[in-house]
């Protein structure tokens, strides 16, 4: 069986002491490692704090992004060497706000994905379609087709640890969230392409999320699906407390 994972995005939210308290709030709810993994992916400035509040204890911290290249000279961006140094374990990689804002190409992303295992930080790839692609009955096509551009660097082994997360873009902060059996529809086609890729103990053994717009109250659902095995939460991972709600229903 697949352990469940449930990752907060923070995204660009929260000051230094907000980010301690949570923290420290949410170590007191967090379950146990044995029944789920816990990410918080926090900015890149607030990585030592959280880190370091989260010692000792089931909460993991992972980064929003990274640039692939351990040093030189990209202004403003960075790197998976300070990310490992900094006791980070996880990285979200392609979400679509990074797609859409910051051009980043499926390559682009596939180069970071690599970088990623070379520096022991776990990937959480993101994909997912737009509503004209949904509209237009593309989505499988499309999610297919980022999942093995992202993927195509990695040897099986790496590709059995790597966090898959789909979130449909029309489902990212508009309170729209895809019913439980579409995302469950999407995420099978998902493990079926990695079966048909690799094989079937590498499509049994990756864990694939569902983001966009999970909430306390659609979380239950969506975890009960065959093939959901976690989330990648935005909104509903700024308060500890929703945040635990999340994570009991998962674990
Ligand atoms: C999707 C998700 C987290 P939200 O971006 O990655 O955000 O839960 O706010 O839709």
């Amino acid at each position: 069986m697949r352990k469940p994972i449930v990752a907060g995005n923070w995204k660009m939210f929260k000051t230094k002491d907000e980010a301690v308290q949570f923290v420290e709030a949410l170590k007191a709810i967090t379950p146990s490692s044995d029944k789920v993994d816990t990410v918080i992916c926090a900015s890149p400035i607030l990585l030592d704090a959280v880190t370091e509040t989260a010692k000792n204890s089931d909460i993991h911290i992972g980064a929003q992004n990274m640039h692939f290249e351990k040093e030189g000279a990209f202004t403003g961006e960075t790197s998976p060497v300070l990310l490992q140094d900094f006791g980070v374990k996880y990285v979200i990689l392609g979400h679509s706000e990074r797609r859409e804002y910051f051009y980043e190409s499926d390559e682009f992303i596939a180069k970071k994905v690599q970088a990623a295992f070379d520096h022991q930080l776990t990937p959480i790839v993101c994909v997912g379609e737009t509503l004209d692609e949904k509209e237009a009955g593309e989505t499988t096509q499309k999610v297919e087709g980022q999942v093995q551009a992202a993927l195509k660097p990695l040897t099986e082994d790496q590709v059995k640890q790597t966090i898959i997360a789909y979130e449909p873009i029309w489902a990212i902060g508009t309170g729209k969230t895809a019913t439980a059996a579409d995302a469950n529809e999407v995420c099978g086609a998902i493990r079926a392409k990695i079966a048909s890729l690799y094989s079937t103990e590498v499509a049994d053994a990756i864990r694939i999320q569902y983001g966009g717009s999970v909430k306390p109250d659609n979380m239950e659902e969506l975890m009960s699906q065959e093939h959901i095995d976690g989330a990648l939460v935005g909104g509903a991972s700024l308060q500890a407390e929703s945040f635990g709600k999340l994570l009991e229903a998962a674990a």
